[in-house]
């Protein structure tokens, strides 16, 4: 029987990160726009891709820690920059986030565009120290652009059309949130020198973790969404009892491939942790 506790991993992992994560801005001298920026980093997100990361990495054993370290770093910024720009005025425009002012609401928002992109070109500058960078730099992008995360938010605003069927809701959370977290799986494999065989399981494991992922947003905010403008979501078009069995049979889709990698775990646990959290 493992003795693996989730709770105990996930905080030791945290706490490493959290401390590098403030160092990130440190060099830079104290001002507005430092103190800003900083802002949205520290409101406690849950961190689920950094832990992809590792967890991922651990996975095969042996890792090379700094390259996890940049890619965490790096991921978990770009992550930030798209929350402080989803809750702009033109895009979601909400007032809160994790239960705090969002950073316009903190502080304005041509303030709150600039925190964005001053996070996105840092998370590039940490990834810059990777010593795997000819490998992770094009992952992140790709995720990052219009082949994920922002060709998500486009379909999401209805630029591409609007969204009626179940497989335009897939493709669009795919791309908007999937596409980071598969990512996350994949710089951990990356961080391990995993084969591209393995890089593949890896693949296949973020894609069905992601989906599930996002099908338990979906019910999370079920209330919120039921507005007759709200986004569109999976309870929405398929009803609370289908989007939670259709999380679920990604969630069994992802331990499968658990099962083919060598030590496991954490990659098991977070996929639990991503069909049952309650945040
Ligand atoms: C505006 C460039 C741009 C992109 C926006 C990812 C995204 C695209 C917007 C974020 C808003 C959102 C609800 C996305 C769905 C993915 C998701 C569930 C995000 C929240 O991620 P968590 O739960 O957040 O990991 P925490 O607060 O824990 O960091």
């Amino acid at each position: 029987m493992s003795s693996f506790s989730f709770d105990s991993w996930s905080q030791t992992q945290r706490t490493k990160f959290e401390r590098s994560l403030r160092s990130v801005f440190s060099s830079h001298s104290e001002s507005c726009i430092r103190t800003a920026i900083e802002y949205p980093l520290q409101t406690g997100g849950k961190r689920i891709r950094p832990l992809f990361v590792l967890a991922a990495a651990e996975a095969f054993g042996e890792y090379n820690t700094e390259s996890a370290l940049c890619s965490s770093l790096s991921i978990e910024l770009i992550h930030t920059y798209s929350l402080v720009h989803d809750d702009l005025p033109c895009m979601d425009d909400d007032d809160l986030r994790r239960g705090k002012p969002t950073v316009h609401k903190q502080y304005g928002e041509a303030p709150a565009l600039l925190v964005g992109d001053a996070l996105l070109t840092e998370a590039f500058a940490v990834l810059s120290n990777s010593p795997h960078l000819k490998q992770t730099l094009p992952i992140i992008s790709k995720a990052a652009g219009i082949s994920g995360m922002i060709g998500g938010q486009s379909i999401d605003i209805g630029f591409e059309g609007a969204v009626t069927t179940l497989e335009d809701l897939t493709r669009l959370h795919v791309h908007k949130t999937g596409a980071l977290i598969k990512a996350s799986c994949l710089l951990g494999g990356i961080a391990a020198e995993a084969s591209i065989r393995e890089l593949m399981l890896l693949e296949t494991y973020g894609n069905a973790v992601g989906l599930a992922f996002q099908l338990a947003d979906d019910l999370l905010d079920e209330e919120e969404d039921k507005e007759e403008n709200g986004p569109p979501s999976f309870v929405k078009l398929l009803g609370a009892e289908e989007t939670r069995a259709t999380a679920l049979r990604y969630h069994a889709q992802a331990l499968e491939i658990c099962l083919s990698l060598p030590n496991p775990q954490a990659l098991r646990a977070l996929a639990d942790f991503s069909v049952s959290r309650t945040y």
